[in-house]
């Protein structure tokens, strides 16, 4: 079996990890988290860094989130301010630019990683959360480390935590999917797709989109939900699978179900409720953001059964390697 998506099942466990992670932050640092906080990351690890603003700034605070890069080397054209904090996520700690990032700007440091690592050593504060993975792409650390900060953010704003065996419970649930994914995979053999999220499930589109064309080397796009119907709808035909993220449906996502199918293309809803669409995985029910990370494993499978189906091997992506270092 490809590591890869054994990496993917392990989301239940996982996120015990990340709660192990969040209980030894706490018991090791007193410290109070700022409300103005930067996030950063590459790839993956960027869009976890956009989930992790959002959720700051959806508690009072002011998360933003600029890739690692463009903090070393264009940050005066964004709103970055006067952070509070620097928070640095990278699965590996190694990558170069997440280090570099580090020293770029005079605040305070938290690391996120799944090992010990430089990330953890040039940081004043380090979030280590036990999720190693033999994948070359990012699975159930992602969620993972999401996890972890959201109880963090719980526990500093004083709102209630998440219930780590509940939601690790839920996982399973949705990871319960599998097959039916697969089977969407193996019934419609589509040619390109489309993930659509608002909110806090934009960056989850865009990691979807991201995994697609790691995994499956395979033309993918995100957009917020609404925005796809000013122009880039125009690529969706029948050979296309929209993929709607959504939370709670409401008559907009049932309307742009029908515009879609109405284009011919196939709709897959994952979320509360379904939307009309071809095909759907339920989502339990939590409220966002704390069901965020449930979204991470169907995607991830539909990305991991496309990249079979076409012959890849998403344990070996192409031009692709575990760590980025320059
Ligand atoms: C960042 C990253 C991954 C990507 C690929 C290369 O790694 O860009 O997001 O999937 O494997 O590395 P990291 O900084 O999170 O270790």
């Amino acid at each position: 079996m490809h590591k890869t998506l054994e990496e993917i099942r392990k989301l239940p466990e996982g996120i015990i990890k990340a709660q192990e992670a969040f209980e030894d932050f706490t018991a090791k640092y007193d410290f109070k988290l700022p409300p103005e906080i930067l996030f950063t990351g590459c790839g993956s690890s960027h869009f976890l860094s956009q989930l992790l603003a959002m959720a700051t700034t959806h508690l009072g605070g002011r998360g933003v989130a600029l890739p690692c890069s463009e903090i070393l080397y264009s940050r005066k054209y964004y709103p970055v301010g006067n952070p509070g904090m620097l928070v640095a996520i990278s699965r590996s700690g190694e990558t170069t630019e997440a280090l570099k990032a580090l020293d770029a700007l005079e605040v305070p440091k938290l690391g996120i990683a799944a090992y010990d690592s430089n990330l953890l050593t040039k940081s004043d504060y380090t979030l280590l959360v036990d999720t190693p993975e033999e994948s070359v792409v990012m699975t159930h650390s992602f969620p993972a480390f999401l996890f972890a900060f959201q109880q963090l953010l719980n526990h500093y704003f004083e709102t209630p935590l998440y219930d780590p065996k509940n939601l690790s419970e839920l996982s399973r649930e949705v990871l319960a999917n599998e097959e039916y994914i697969k089977g969407i995979v193996e019934e419609f053999d589509f040619r390109n797709v489309i993930f659509l999220g608002s909110g806090i499930l934009y960056p989850v589109a865009l990691e979807a989109s991201l995994k697609m064309k790691e995994m499956a080397i395979f033309w993918s796009e995100a957009y917020p939900t609404f925005e796809v119907r000013h122009g880039f709808k125009s690529v969706a035909d029948e050979g296309t699978l929209v993929v709607l993220l959504i939370d709670g449906p409401f008559d907009w996502h049932e309307k742009l179900t029908k515009e879609f199918k109405g284009q011919g293309a196939r709709v897959l809803t994952v979320g509360k409720e379904n939307t009309g669409a071809d095909y759907f995985v339920k989502i339990p029910e939590l409220t966002l953001p704390e069901g965020t990370a449930l979204y991470l494993p169907v995607i991830q499978l539909l990305s991991y059964y496309k990249a079979v189906k076409r012959g890849f091997n998403p344990d070996n992506p192409r031009f692709l390697s575990k760590v980025v270092k320059w």
